[in-house]
């Protein structure tokens, strides 16, 4: 079949990137980098991939990045290749991204220049503090707020499910600082680990493990050169750094969903069953025919919206909530698919297909659950819709 790299998608520079990165990751990712102890794993991880130079596709290349911007097809096709591989890799290298993904676009020089090398070099590890206990989906719900007082900010308030919780050395935190209700009074602040009056509450153990805290802020005193972008700009910082990462939640959905289809088919193959094997049977090659058909539509939209962002100039959020609502379900259907087809075996502790059922379930609820995606492509299509409707009247 063809080759998702000869897409027009794609340059020689993206089939360069991911040659050298499946040359690095048959040679540094055996399996034994996903250890018992979860948080130690992502730390060396983070330092691993920093050291190959792959983090430094997270940041603008002022700030030790690869590229002068962010090249989201990079990012897609790094996480595609990473999630094949391994879980936790992928996770260690997108939460670098989304961790620092508001310094990147609102910071100012003086933070860029503090942070994002690092970031880049994997000597600081980055974390994204946005969602509340009760501001989920509603992100224009948040509680948690900043005071100015002075030439500081003062934060209260609570965080949860945030990604490197414990592990991270600084967080990008989205407070209300009241300029306007709702959405328009909510500002980001990058906020070191250490500082004095934020704690971390709870670890959270999850089924697919990898580190997760609630973080509680009391009189939390942050610099105000510590405001990402403008005060009550917040919101929209944290959407447009969503727009970026949740291509590539899409992306690693695929790449997980390759691995389940490339180990059904390896047992298709493999197992004998009344005098033929399981592929022979066209009840498998349906299902298989299925498996492949839903990644390679996953990956034409996963890739659409990166390219829209890299070469139209455009945000694509109508079209980034597509692909990551097709290529997660997607994914997940493929790889409870080839569960089944694995049998029994399908549900041993340690299995690929085991490991990927639990990994992926994660992934149609995070950076935004696939209801909010419809939400974002329902009101999209309406604002066209009236917009036309008010050109042609
Ligand atoms: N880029 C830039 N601006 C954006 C934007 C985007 N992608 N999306 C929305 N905005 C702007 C809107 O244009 C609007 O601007 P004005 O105030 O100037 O009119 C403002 O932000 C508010 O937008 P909206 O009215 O759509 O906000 P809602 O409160 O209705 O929320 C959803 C919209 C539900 C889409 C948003 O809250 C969301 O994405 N929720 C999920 C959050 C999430 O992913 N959480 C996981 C965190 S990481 S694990």
């Amino acid at each position: 079949m063809n080759d998702s790299l000869a897409w027009p998608f794609f340059d020689d520079r993206h089939r360069d990137l991911v040659r050298d990165l499946e040359a690095w990751t048959a040679q540094r990712l055996t399996g034994a980098e996903a250890g018992t102890d979860v948080e130690l794993s992502c730390r060396n991880l983070v330092a691993e991939l920093g050291a190959g130079g792959w983090l430094r596709h997270c940041v603008a290349g002022a700030y030790g990045g690869a590229r002068e911007t962010i090249d989201v097809r990079s990012l897609c096709l790094m996480r595609e290749h990473l999630a094949h591989r391994s879980g936790l890799a992928d996770f260690a290298f997108a939460m670098q991204g989304l961790g620092s993904g508001a310094i990147s676009l609102g910071g100012s020089d003086a933070i860029k220049r503090r942070y994002l090398p690092e970031v880049a070099a994997g000597r600081s590890i980055a974390a994204f503090a946005l969602s509340e206990p009760e501001a989920g989906s509603d992100v224009g719900a948040l509680a948690a707020s900043a005071r100015r007082e002075g030439d500081d900010y003062v934060l209260d308030g609570d965080k949860t499910w945030i990604s490197n919780g414990g592990i991270a050395d600084f967080y990008c935190v989205f407070a209300r600082t009241g300029e306007a209700p709702g959405t328009r009074g909510i500002s980001a602040f990058v906020v070191d680990a250490d500082t004095p009056g934020l704690a971390i509450a709870e670890k959270i153990p999850v089924i697919a493990p990898h580190p997760l805290a609630t973080l509680h802020f009391r009189d939390c005193r942050v610099p105000a050169a510590n405001l990402l972008g403008q005060p009550g700009a917040g919101f929209k910082l944290a959407m447009q750094t969503l727009d970026i990462f949740r291509t590539s939640v899409a992306a690693a959905a695929i790449g997980f969903a390759r691995h389940a289809l490339d180990a059904a088919l390896s047992r298709a193959t493999s197992r004998k069953m009344f005098g033929q094997t399981l592929a022979d049977f066209q009840l498998t090659q349906a299902a298989l025919a299925d498996m492949a058909t839903g990644v390679d539509a996953s990956a034409l939209l996963t890739y659409r919206a990166a390219w829209s962002r890299d070469c139209q100039g455009v945000p694509a959020t109508a079209e980034v909530a597509m692909a990551k609502m097709v290529a997660t379900e997607t994914a997940q259907q493929v790889i409870d698919r080839a569960l089944q087809i694995f049998g029994g075996l399908g549900v041993k502790s340690g299995m690929a297909v085991e490991l990927l059922y639990r990994e992926i379930r994660a992934l149609r609820i995070y950076e935004g659950a696939t209801e909010v995606q419809k939400l974002i492509i329902g009101r999209q299509l309406l604002k066209d819709f009236a917009a036309a409707g008010s050109a042609s009247a």
